[in-house]
């Protein structure tokens, strides 16, 4: 097969208001970030995934771009940019951009110019009807509503798949299409590492067939990106992909398909949701969990395409919250999950924070959070009768500002993240939890990181789930007749597992001499070569 820098390293998002303030203005920004890079240098992770750093009204946090060439001025300037890259590249980090093309804010110059008449020369970059049909906003149930907005100016309804300040822009116009690979080519100039690319399944809708996620146009528009922006340099091209199978990503990261690199795929995310509604629960189901990751490690195989491995990002809950325990085995669930998922193939993912074990947060208020979905979600939850403190327990659970909360770097005053105020409030356990100690979480992630570096079997080697208890997550990975064996018991209970398998090395946590009949302790977890 084919090899890439991306499929050795391990990844690092970095939601940009909330990692580094510089200027005591309470908002993290880019000069911020370099700041830190010697931080992440030392975690040894290769990339960068950078949240929007664009301009933008801020409606979504810069999820709602209103020019793609020029920096959010609370971030910082294009110089600014321009030196992390390089400050990055010296320390042997590339920096993946968030690429948001489904939409734009209303306030781009080109949506302003779109609505302002039914005959301007931009009518046409976005997608304008007479009437309102059935297609709803929100996408996993996020944004509730109808996805039109009537716009006064003409008497005709645009489309928005997002909240309404974020027009979908219409991608059959072949304007539209070379306007932004124009913008993707300003930025791989810059020398960057690639792209994130937002919602990108919906890129190729059919609007008239009420289709939007997947639609007919999404493959051929990828290839034409790809063969416009990306051919011809070594980028990461992730997609963000919701409904992806492996079926699905084959399509779009097999090396032939020529489109992607690499997809995230939600499904071991979204099985843990109630009726796939993360508003009606979020549990975690390590039965699941096993068969869905199971079924990505086998099925996609290694000649036919390349998965991300992930637990947390920018719109999920903090994982040692929602799936581990966060109050009585915080230290040791958080690392148990770091070992499950990190001993698989596919190239991780880690959100700022996670490799402290960084904790969802107590919301009480209206007025401590920030999130424009989770505002509509209390709207929604008024109007169906419930009060704002239904909604306010849902939010503590799964809402996107448990990510969102500063980085806990040490003890000072709002943890080291800003001299100012914070535009989110800092989580008080943050005395506790922050990253001046490092701590043991931290050396966990660096050593899965440091492992992955150096090792083709945690690359490339193939995949065995192995019978265990339920709540047991256990497989080997073998290659070059070299086998290895990842344990993690997923549970507050002491669980039994044996294996015929005898040790020849510890690698990395708690691992025991004898793989025979072992009793696991709450949350343990061990990578070890075996023979
Ligand atoms: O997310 C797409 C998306 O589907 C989310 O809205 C998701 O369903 C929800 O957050 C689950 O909790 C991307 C970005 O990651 C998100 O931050 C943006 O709000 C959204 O696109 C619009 O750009
Ligand atoms: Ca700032």
């Amino acid at each position: 097969m084919e090899k890439h820098w991306w499929h050795g390293v391990t990844m690092y998002q970095i939601y940009p208001r909330s990692f580094q303030d510089s200027n005591g203005d309470g908002i993290g920004d880019i000069p911020g970030i370099i700041s830190r890079l010697d931080y992440l240098q030392e975690l040894g992770i290769g990339g960068i995934w950078l949240s929007p750093v664009y301009a933008s009204p801020m409606v979504d946090n810069g999820y709602d771009i209103s020019d793609y060439e020029a920096i959010a001025p609370e971030y910082g300037t294009m110089a600014d940019m321009e030196r992390l890259i390089a400050e990055a590249d010296k320390r042997g980090i590339k920096i993946v951009m968030d690429l948001v093309v489904n939409h734009t804010s209303d306030e781009h110059a080109w949506f302003v110019e779109s609505r302002s008449s039914k005959d301007s020369e931009k009518r046409d970059f976005y997608i304008w009807r007479d009437e309102a049909t059935d297609i709803r906003s929100g996408f996993t149930g996020d944004f509730p509503g109808s996805a039109w907005q009537l716009d006064e100016t003409t008497g005709q309804y645009y489309l928005h798949i997002f909240a309404p300040k974020q027009p979908d822009l219409n991608w059959a116009n072949e304007k539209v299409r070379k306007a932004v690979y124009d913008m993707m080519n300003f930025w791989v100039d810059k020398g960057i590492g690639g792209f994130r690319m937002d919602v990108i399944s919906l890129i190729g809708k059919d609007i008239d067939q009420l289709i939007t996620d997947d639609g007919p146009m999404l493959h051929p528009y990828l290839k034409e990106m790809n063969a416009a922006a990306l051919a011809g340099h070594d980028l990461l091209a992730v997609g963000e992909t919701w409904s992806a199978t492996p079926e699905r990503a084959k399509m779009y990261s097999a090396p032939a398909s020529k489109e992607l690199s690499m997809v995230f795929q939600f499904e071991h995310i979204t099985a843990m949701w109630e009726n796939g509604n993360k508003w009606l629960g979020n549990h975690f189901d390590v039965a699941k969990f096993k068969t869905i990751m199971a079924k990505w490690q086998t099925e996609l195989g290694l000649e036919d395409g390349w998965n991300s491995l992930f637990w947390d990002n920018h719109d999920l809950p903090r994982v040692v919250s929602a799936f581990g325990n966060d109050k009585d085995y915080r230290v040791e669930s958080a690392t148990a999950l770091a070992i499950a998922l990190h001993g698989l193939r596919g190239t991780p993912y880690i959100y700022q924070g996670e490799e402290i074990g960084m904790t969802n947060f107590d919301f009480q208020s209206e007025a401590q959070i920030d999130d424009v979905e989770e505002k509509a979600h209390i709207q929604n939850v008024l109007r169906e009768g419930g009060s704002v403190e239904d909604a306010l327990a849902d939010i503590r659970t799964v809402g996107r500002d448990n990510a969102r909360t500063p980085m806990q770097w040490d003890t000072t005053e709002n943890s080291g993240f800003t001299n100012g105020k914070s535009w989110l409030a800092v989580n008080p356990n943050y005395k506790e939890i922050n990253a001046a100690a490092r701590g043991p979480i931290f050396e966990i992630y660096q050593q899965l990181i440091a492992l992955r570096k150096a090792e083709d079997w945690v690359k490339f080697g193939e995949f065995e789930l192995l019978d265990s208890p339920e709540n047991v997550f256990a497989y080997l990975r073998s290659s070059e007749n070299r086998h290895y064996l990842i344990v993690a018991n997923l549970s507050d209970q002491v669980n039994h597992f044996s294996s015929e398998w005898a040790e020849v090395k510890a690698i990395i946590g708690d691992a025991p001499i004898n793989l025979k009949d072992l009793t696991l302790t709450p949350w343990q977890a061990f990578i070890v070569e075996v023979s």
